[in-house]
This record gives C-alpha cells, structure tokens and sequence, in this order.
C-alpha cells in the first residue's frame, strides 16, 4: 500500500486546534474573559503557552558532543510512536495529541502522592539543553538538542521513600486521542522504568522540549524521557504518571517480548539483537553507517551502574 506523506502545512482539518479551545486561550491571555465563564480551571492553564518563554534554555557545556544534531525535519518525519501506529510516519496522527493541560501523578513509596500540572513542574525544576546520541534498538542513530531537567532532580522533587527501588513511568491511557491504543495486541499503556542507581545518574534526563522548542507532539509532547546510553524503546514518551515502586517494572515492550526486549538494554555493538547484529548503525538523515558505541558512548559515566549486576542480561 502507498501511503502519502502529509508535510505539516497539510494537516487535516479535524487535527487543527479545535475553535473553542483556541477562543478561550487567546481570551484568557488577553484577560479578556469573565472568571466565571471558564467551565474548567484546567482550561486556563495551557502548559505549552506557560512555558514556550522559557525557550531556547542555556547549553549544559557539560553535555555536548562532536557531532552536530540531527536535521530537525528528519528527526519529526521519522519516529516509533506506537501510540500513533507502527510506522515511522506518525507525525500528521501525532497531532491529535493533547498537551493542553496536562498533568503528572507522583504515587507508589512516596511521602505524598499528588498530581502536579505540568508547568508547576516545569517552573519548580527549571530547564537546560543538552546534546545527546540516541540509538534506537532497530538500529538507527541520531543527536538530539533536548531541553529538560535531570531526572535526579524530579527524584528529589518527589521524596521517595527508602523501600523504592524503581522509578517507573507510564504514558496517558486514551484510545481516543491515541488510536494505535485500540490495538488489543499491545499491552497498553506504554511503561517503561530504571533502577534508583540510574534515575540519579547525570545522564538521565527529563525532556520538555528539542531544537529549542517546546517538545514536538510526535516527539512525546509535554514531558519524556532521554536515557541515551539505552536503546531508545527505555525513553518512554508524553509521561503521565511516575511511581516509585519496589518490584522491577514489567516494561511494554519485555511484556511483548522479553527475549528481545529487556528491563536494562544498554547499547553494546558485540552483543546482537537476535535477529539482527548490532554491531553498527545507520546515521537518520544520511542513512550513512557507523560503529555503534558500548553505552553508545557514554560508558565512562554509567559502566560503573552495572558493577554488581554481571549476571544479568544488561545488553538485552
Ligand atoms: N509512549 C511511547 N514512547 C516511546 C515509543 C512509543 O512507541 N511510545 N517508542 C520508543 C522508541 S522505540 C524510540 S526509538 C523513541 C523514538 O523517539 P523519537 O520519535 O523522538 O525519535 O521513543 C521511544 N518512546
Ligand atoms: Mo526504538
């Protein structure tokens, strides 16, 4: 089946920002608008309005790397959102998500559970960018400026209790903003998590924005995760919920497939997918190809996370 790529100018009408919503953002920016005539108190907090000021955030120098980023228009017209459907052109579906408001609940072994808005915690955390490889288990690469916060600081914004031994995210549940959710194949929703030893190590980082811009709707618009030194299934996308748990999460993809599809999956070109090595990988937007990296390059800051756990499947 041929399917025609729509280019961004091209949306569908019914994925346009529906009138009403527009009407009362732009009214209650201008103030123009009576208290009472807002129906939800959610309605006037846009988390994309709030915090598009913060935009472009300064370079973290700590975190760049020697090759430039990836074309933006390559990075948005090829992406896993399986929320959207199985294909890498997901874009145009994309933009029926709703980041409009959102919000994240902190629960599990926690001193207080809540839900937070997302810009409060935007605002409470503040933002950088960085400069990070990401390797994707099918075997491509590319590098991302991410905006974001490092998830050790979100850690210590959500005082976990000593029994937590996990960090584990999960992304919205809503068949009807997301289609690809109707799919009764999936273990849905998408859940990914990392060990407290990983969510506190620097690399580890929570991402609002790319390119200097708020977080593109197929890019997991508001708030995902980057873990560059993993295969890219790990950076779970549009977050809603993070729960401190004492049990090893059981991740969607190992739910699929945990032969294929493990809890650690760090990047190691000497052990192969199997059904496929992993010894190299195609660049996104040149398609030229390079040697993958152990840790996709990042091994002198997370080798040591792996010191006590030898008998595991770390590569997997
Ligand atoms: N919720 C959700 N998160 C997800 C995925 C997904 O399908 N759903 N795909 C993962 C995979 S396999 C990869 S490689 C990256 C892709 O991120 P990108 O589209 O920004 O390149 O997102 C990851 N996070
Ligand atoms: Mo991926």
């Amino acid at each position: 089946m041929l399917i025609r790529r729509l280019k961004g100018w091209e949306l569908p009408e019914r994925e346009a920002t529906p009138e009403a919503l527009m009407f009362n953002r732009r009214a209650v920016l201008a103030g123009g608008l009576a208290a009472g005539a807002i129906a939800s108190p959610l309605l006037s907090r846009s988390a994309w309005a709030d915090t598009a000021g913060l935009y472009p955030a300064k370079r973290n120098a700590a975190f760049t790397i020697a090759s430039g980023p990836t074309p933006e228009a390559d990075n948005t017209n090829y992406n896993n959102f399986y929320e959207y459907g199985t294909s890498k052109h997901v874009a145009a579906a994309a933009e029926a998500l709703k980041p409009d408001p959102w919000t994240v609940s902190f629960d599990g072994l926690v001193d207080t559970p809540r839900k937070v808005a997302f810009e409060d915690l935007v605002k409470a955390l503040g933002l950088e960018e960085r400069l990070y490889r990401h390797r994707c288990v099918e075997g491509w690469a590319m590098t991302v400026p991410w905006t974001g916060f490092p998830l050790k600081a979100l850690v210590d914004y959500a005082k976990p209790q000593s029994g937590a031994k996990y960090v584990q995210f999960e992304t919205f549940m809503d068949p009807k903003m997301a289609p690809g959710q109707k799919s009764f194949f999936y273990p849905w929703p998408y859940l990914e998590g990392v060990s407290m030893a990983e969510a506190t190590n620097d690399l580890a980082f929570m991402v609002t924005g790319a390119y200097g811009k708020p977080l593109p709707k197929v890019m997991g618009a508001p708030l995902r995760l980057a873990l560059p030194w993993k295969y890219g299934f790990k950076s779970i996308k549009s977050i809603s919920r993070i729960s401190f748990v004492a049990e090893r999460p059981k991740t969607f993809w190992a739910q699929l497939n945990a032969d294929e599809y493990g809890f650690w999956a760090n990047v190691n070109p000497a052990v192969p997918h199997p059904r496929w090595s992993q010894s190299s990988e195609a660049v996104l937007g040149t398609n030229d190809r390079q040697p993958t990296q152990l840790f996709n390059g990042y091994a002198a800051q997370v080798a040591s996370l792996y010191d006590g756990l030898k008998g595991e499947s770390l590569y997997m």
